[in-house]
């Protein structure tokens, strides 16, 4: 018997089993039974992604602000259910007529039917409403997150750079790079701004990305429910290092955010540690501060005051450098300062600036400065 699409003509009218089909049972039953290891297989596998969730730390579905990551999450839950409810539904029926009304040996052409007026005035006002009752509480979110800050609040100035990030709190005299602190339970207002092309800034735990352009200022806020160290990272493609543009949201106790502060404000002093090597520390202020990174950076309290790359005043007193792609450390320092393109591709500071004996030295400066 022939399985083409179309029926032979003169075949029995549909709904009425030929001979042929009834006897061949084996079919039905074996198309069930991938059927139902497909479906199996995509449960297990649903599970399996449920189950990896907590380990990301930058999921969005599990938010630490009190005000804007929760507004983000319950509009996300009211459109998933009734989404999951159409999804079911629609997909249900179609699985039903696939299996339903598949082409079975011996059945002919189907009834032809043109238009169906009601049906059409139905399945376009359904989407109508369903798209209505998405709209209404989106826009409602929209405009609380877009507003400014309200007064009273941590005020920080996000600015965007390839391929790193500024941070400046111009109501407390600090500048920083990359890493940020902020206190628990007080909101924090953000203006952003880029130095070059459009950026995103992101804290997914604290609520949505809002880019980072440049000649134009965007608004954020939120409110920070409790302390530790919160991921985030550039999340609009501004080229070479985007992957690389990382950044770290550190929400202290207010006790321990006023005493960062107070450390941040103060000019750069190195406080060697145990493994300090005071002559090495020495010679490498004398070239960090005379040599060509005056040009570029700023350290508070000696001869460099450049504005190209990050603020290094505390540069010691970062979990990590970069833009949160290396540790921290005297190793990672003289391998960066070496050749920083080769660790970060595209990097806009300059491989050889120093030699390998002198990056030693310009390390054990940097890293003392906490
Ligand atoms: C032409 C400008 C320029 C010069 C000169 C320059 N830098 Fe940089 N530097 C940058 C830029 C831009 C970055 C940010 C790179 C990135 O993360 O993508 C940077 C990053 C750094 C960082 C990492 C900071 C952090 O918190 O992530 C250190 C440390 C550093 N520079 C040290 C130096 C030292 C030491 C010198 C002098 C030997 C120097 N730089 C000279 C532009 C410069
Ligand atoms: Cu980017």
């Amino acid at each position: 018997m022939s399985m083409t699409c179309l029926p032979p003509a003169g075949a029995a009218p549909r709904g009425l089993p030929s001979v042929s089909a009834a006897a061949r049972p084996e079919r039905p039953r074996a198309r069930r039974v991938v059927l139902l290891a497909g479906l199996l297989a995509l449960l297990g596998l649903t599970a399996l992604l449920a189950g990896c969730a907590s380990q990301y730390p930058q999921t969005t579905l599990d938010p630490h602000s009190t005000d804007f990551g929760p507004d983000i999450q319950n509009l996300f839950v009211l459109i998933f259910w009734p989404a999951v409810l159409v999804f079911v539904v629609v997909e249900g029926a179609l699985l039903y007529t696939i299996v339903r009304y598949r082409q079975r040996p011996g059945h002919g052409r189907p009834r032809q039917i043109h238009g169906n007026t009601r049906l059409e005035i139905a399945w376009t006002i359904a989407p109508a409403v369903v798209l209505a009752f998405i709209a209404v509480p989106t826009v409602k979110t929209i405009f609380v997150t877009q507003a400014n800050v309200a007064p009273g609040s941590v005020q920080i100035h996000v600015i965007g750079h390839q391929w790193w990030w500024e941070f400046q709190y111009p109501e407390l005299g600090v500048v920083t790079a990359n890493e940020f602190h902020v206190p628990a339970g007080q909101t924090v207002g953000f203006t952003e701004t880029s130095a070059d092309v459009i950026h995103s800034f992101w804290v997914p735990a604290m609520g949505g990305k809002r880019d980072v352009v440049p000649n134009h200022q965007n608004y954020l806020w939120f409110t920070p429910a409790q302390t530790g160290t919160f991921l985030g990272q550039c999340a609009e493609y501004c080229l070479d290092a985007h992957a690389d543009m990382r950044l770290r949201m550190i929400v202290d106790t207010p006790q321990d955010f006023q005493a960062w502060v107070d450390r941040q404000k103060q000019n750069a002093q190195p406080q060697p540690d145990a493994q300090t090597n005071m002559d090495l520390l020495k010679k490498g202020e004398q070239l960090v501060t005379t040599g060509a990174c005056v040009g570029c950076h700023t350290i508070q309290g000696t001869p460099a005051n450049g504005k190209v790359g990050p603020n290094l005043t505390h540069v010691g007193s970062r979990q990590t450098i970069a833009a949160g792609i290396l540790e921290n450390n005297r190793d990672n320092i003289a391998r960066w300062v070496r050749n920083p393109p080769a660790i970060k591709p595209g990097a806009k500071m300059p491989a050889n600036l120093v030699s390998e004996d002198d990056a030693r030295a310009v390390a054990e400066y940097l890293y003392s400065l906490k």
